[in-house]
C-alpha cells in the first residue's frame, strides 16, 4: 500500500480550527508576503489554487480563502499520530516525509479478509482518530501503488490487480510517473513521448543515452516493474535546519542570531539521537537564487551547540567576505554522524563542562518547551519573530524545518 494524506497542512489547520472546515484554506504565508502555496485545501483547489503557486496569484484568484502561515510542530505532531496508526497494521512500514508511507500488507491482510478491506479499516481509523483523509493505492509494487494513491485522490482507494500494471499505467501522462521531474518531462515530450505507455516501449539504450543510469529505472517503472522492498528508513545520515527570510538581508547580526538558533535546533536533535557529528555544512541562498554550501570537517567529533554554531559562524564569516549579495535563505547541516566517543573528552574539563551545560539545557527544554531557555546569541531574533512554547516562529514557518 501507498498511503498519502490529502492536502496535509491545510487539512491539519481545518481540524484545529473547525470554522475552516469545507472552506478554501491555503498554508504558506500571508498573501501580502512573498512565497508560494505549500498546501491548498481541496475547496481551494476547486477554485484553481495549487501547491507551488505564488501567494500573490493565489490571493488574486481566491481572495476569500483563509491564508495561514502554518507551523511545523503542528504538522509533525499530526504526522507522528498518523505513523503510529499505520504501525498498528504492519511493522513493515516505510515513512516518506511527514504524510506519506509505504506499508507492506503481505501476511497481515488475512486478519481483515483482504488487502482492500485492510485499507478501508485503515482509512476509517485515520478519519475517526485524526479527522484526516488518506488516499491509498494498493499494488504488487511500490511505484504502481504510489501512482494509484495519487490518482485516487481525494479520499480515494484504488487497487491495481496483479497483471494489470501495464494497462493501468499505459494511458497516463509521463508526469504521473515517480522519478520524472519537470526537466525529464520536457526532454521526453521533446522526443514525442507523452504517456507512460509510450515510455514503456522506448529502447532501454535510448533512455540511458538521455538519462544515464536513471534511464534503466525509468524503463522499469514505466513497465510497472519495481523490486524495491518496503524498508524502515535507516538511521538519519544528516540533520539540518534552514529558513527563508521574509526579506533578503545583509544584516550580520540577524544572520548570526538565526544561524545560532538553527544550530541549537540541530544540536538538540543530534543529542536526542545520541550521535556526534564529523562534518558541519553551512548553506546560503542569495537574492539571485544562487545557492552555496560550505563544509568543515572537525578534527574531533562533537555534539554541542557551541561546536556546531562556532564552525557555522566561521564559514558564514568567510562567505560574507566573499559575496556581497543579500541573503534569502540560511541553513546548517551536520553529517558524518557517529556514536559518541566520550572517553576523548575525559581529560578536557572545559569540554566536559560544555557537555553538561548542553545536556542541562536539553533537559529543561524537554520538560518546559524550547523557549524555556533562550541563549543570549539568539536574542536579536526576539524583536523580529514571535515565540511560542516550541521556540521562535520564523518568518515562513512552513519553509523552516
Ligand atoms: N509541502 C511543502 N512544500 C512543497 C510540497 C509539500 O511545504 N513544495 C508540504 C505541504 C503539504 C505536505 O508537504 O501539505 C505534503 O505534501 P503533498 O505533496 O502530499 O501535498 P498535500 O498533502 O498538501 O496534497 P495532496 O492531497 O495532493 O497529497
Ligand atoms: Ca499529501
Amino acid at each position: 500500500m501507498h498511503i498519502d494524506l490529502d492536502a496535509f497542512f491545510a487539512s491539519v489547520e481545518q481540524v484545529l480550527n473547525p470554522e475552516l472546515k469545507d472552506k478554501p484554506v491555503v498554508v504558506g504565508g500571508r498573501p501580502d508576503r512573498r512565497g508560494v502555496v505549500a498546501s491548498a485545501s481541496y475547496e481551494a483547489r476547486a477554485l484553481g489554487l495549487h501547491a507551488g503557486m505564488p501567494l500573490s496569484t493565489a490571493c488574486c484568484l481566491c481572495p476569500q480563502a483563509t491564508f495561514i502561515e502554518g507551523s511545523f510542530p503542528k504538522y509533525r505532531n499530526a504526522s507522528q499520530k498518523f505513523m503510529a496508526i499505520l504501525a498498528d497494521f504492519s511493522p513493515f512500514l516505510e515513512s516518506i516525509g511527514l504524510d506519506e508511507a509505504y506499508l507492506d500488507a503481505t501476511g497481515f491482510e488475512s486478519i481483515y479478509g483482504s488487502t482492500h478491506q485492510m485499507a478501508v479499516t485503515l482509512k476509517q481509523r485515520i478519519k475517526d482518530e485524526l479527522a484526516l483523509c488518506a488516499s491509498i493505492g494498493i499494488a504488487g509494487c511500490k511505484v504502481v501503488a504510489k501512482v494509484a494513491s495519487e490518482l485516487s485522490k481525494p479520499d480515494g482507494l484504488l487497487e491495481v490487480a496483479a497483471g494489470e500494471e501495464h494497462p493501468f499505467l499505459a494511458p497516463l501522462s509521463i508526469a504521473k510517473l515517480p522519478g520524472i521531474g519537470k526537466k525529464a518531462e520536457r526532454t521526453l515530450r521533446g522526443l514525442g513521448i507523452n504517456t507512460i505507455g509510450n515510455l514503456s516501449i522506448v529502447p532501454l539504450n535510448t533512455l540511458k543515452s538521455h538519462f544515464g543510469a536513471s534511464g534503466e529505472l525509468l524503463h522499469r517503472f514505466a513497465n510497472g516493474i519495481d523490486d524495491r522492498r518496503v524498508a524502515p528508513p535507516g538511521a538519519a545520515k544528516s540533520i539540518s535546519r534552514e529558513t527563508t527570510f521574509g526579506n533578503d538581508t545583509k544584516d550580520h547580526s540577524l544572520l548570526k542570531a538565526t544561524l545560532r538558533y538553527l544550530s541549537e535546533r540541530v544540536g538538540a536533535d543530534l543529542r536526542r539521537r545520541s550521535k556526534q557529528t564529523r562534518c558541519i555544512t553551512l548553506k546560503l541562498r542569495y537574492t539571485d537564487f544562487t545557492t552555496i554550501t560550505r563544509s568543515h570537517t572537525l578534527r574531533q567529533t562533537g555534539d554541542t551547540d557551541q561546536t556546531i554554531f562556532g564552525t557555522g559562524e566561521k564559514l558564514l564569516k568567510k562567505a560574507l567576505a566573499q559575496e556581497g549579495q543579500p541573503i534569502r535563505l540560511i541553513g546548517i547541516r551536520v553529517s558524518g554522524l557517529v556514536e559518541p566517543e566520550k572517553q576523548l573528552d575525559m581529560l578536557n574539563p572545559a569540554a566536559q563542562r560544555l557537555e553538561q551545560l548542553n545536556s542541562a539545557i536539553d533537559r529543561i527544554r524537554k520538560k518546559h518547551g524550547f523557549s524555556a531557555i533562550q541563549t543570549g546569541r539568539t536574542l536579536p531574533l526576539k524583536d523580529i519573530f514571535p515565540t511560542d512554547k516550541d521556540g521562535y516562529t520564523l518568518q515562513m514557518p512552513n519553509l523552516s524545518r
